[in-house]
């Protein structure tokens, strides 16, 4: 049985969460009494119970979300908030529905040339998905030892990619001096340090230990170890060259994937700590600036009709400097990882076009 002083927490955290007018994650809108009464005496045979979910969206109101799977089975155990929020985030994923085979689009990578040739927009394109290692739990599950064990995994798996572009180093975050960090953070290579939704979800033990970045010379294959999920593999460069970073990217996740299991879900995909990463875990993003038509009050409500999410300059609950923005697909369950790049490309496509009808 869960403990009462968790329980007790529970509750705290519901009224917590009823009382803020300023909170509008999915975790608030969500989790209602039924909810937390048929859920606050579970737990998963790893010992997670409903407030490992919710504890960090209840530290922080300003959550979108505001959950995190502490491992593969609370996706099951506790359905009864996970689906809600899955199917409102991921546009009206239902229960029954599956995620679709994987499909990084090999074979289309030519039918998305650069979205920006003349370089007037578009400053730099990512693309990024997740992956977790199958047997072991997601952050706040892992002890120090799995930490090391996962590193040492996948460092093994590093030294196996040997394909000209992609073939880099290891860098370890223990023992990275603070200016390198700052300075790869600064340049939108590497995940920021101390993010307070991950710390409150309990993701953050240990650290920096078994945390660490792979880089090409370029820097533009990198893959990022142990931060919200197992692996994140990114891929990135200047311009507005879509193409040219999927392409990438299918080499790298290939290359990697050869050489250890991945988890993924009969329905839900490949797996992931935040709900919001669920199925391809693909965030295909550019950062662009779009100076008339994102001046326009209308301007997000022009986004979410496109499918598109905005976000600021240094990623996730960042703000835009400059008039430039991150703007990203922003479902990745139930549509496979070609669309949901094509969802951005298409997206990105018709903002430029509106951009240059008003100028
Ligand atoms: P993620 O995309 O991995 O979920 P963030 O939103 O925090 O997480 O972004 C991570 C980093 O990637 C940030 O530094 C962000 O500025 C950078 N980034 C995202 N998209 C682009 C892009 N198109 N060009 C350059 N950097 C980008
Ligand atoms: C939030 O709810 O705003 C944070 N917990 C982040 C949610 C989605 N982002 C992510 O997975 N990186």
């Amino acid at each position: 049985a869960v403990d009462a002083e968790v329980i007790a927490k529970i509750d705290d955290g519901y009224n917590k969460l009823q009382a803020a007018s300023d909170c509008h994650s999915l975790l608030k809108k969500h989790l209602t009494r039924d909810v937390v009464d048929s859920l606050k005496d579970r737990k998963t045979k790893l010992g997670a119970n409903l407030l490992d979910v919710i504890q960090s969206g209840v530290a922080n109101l300003d959550s979108g979300v505001g959950v995190y799977a502490p491992d593969a089975e609370s996706y099951t155990t506790f359905k009864e908030l996970f689906d809600p929020i899955i199917e409102e985030y991921h546009n009206g994923f239902k229960p029954d529905q599956v995620q679709p085979a994987t499909d990084l689009g090999e074979s289309k990578v030519g039918e998305l040339p650069d979205l920006d040739p003349e370089g007037k927009y578009i400053n730099s394109t990512r693309i990024r998905c997740g992956r977790s290692l199958a047997g072991f739990p997601f952050n706040p599950c892992l002890t120090e030892e799995n930490y090391l064990e996962m590193e040492k995994t996948v460092r093994n798996i590093f030294d196996h990619i040997k394909e000209g572009e992609l073939e880099g180093n290891y860098y370890p975050l223990d023992g990275m001096t603070k200016e390198i960090q700052t300075q790869l953070i600064k340049d939108h290579f590497l995940f920021k340090e101390g993010d307070r939704f991950l710390q409150a979800a309990n993701a953050c033990r240990f650290w920096p230990k078994g945390r660490g970045i792979f880089h090409n010379k370029d820097k533009t294959f990198l893959v990022w170890v142990n931060e919200e999920d197992h692996l994140r593999i990114i891929s990135m460069q200047n311009g507005g060259n879509v193409g040219q970073v999927l392409g990438r990217l299918i080499k790298g996740v290939k290359t990697i994937q050869e050489q250890a299991p991945f988890s993924r879900h009969e329905r839900l995909g490949w797996l992931t700590f935040c709900p919001s990463n669920l199925g391809t875990t693909v965030r295909a993003s550019v950062h662009i600036r779009l100076p008339k038509i994102s001046a326009r009050p209308e301007f997000k409500s022009i986004c979410d009709g496109l499918k598109l999410q905005i976000r600021g300059i240094h990623g996730e609950h960042s703000e835009s400097e400059g008039g430039v923005y991150d703007i990203s697909n922003k479902a990745r369950l139930g549509l496979t990882e070609y669309e949901a790049v094509k969802q951005m490309y298409d997206g990105v496509k018709h903002l430029i076009d509106l951009e240059k009808k008003a100028e």
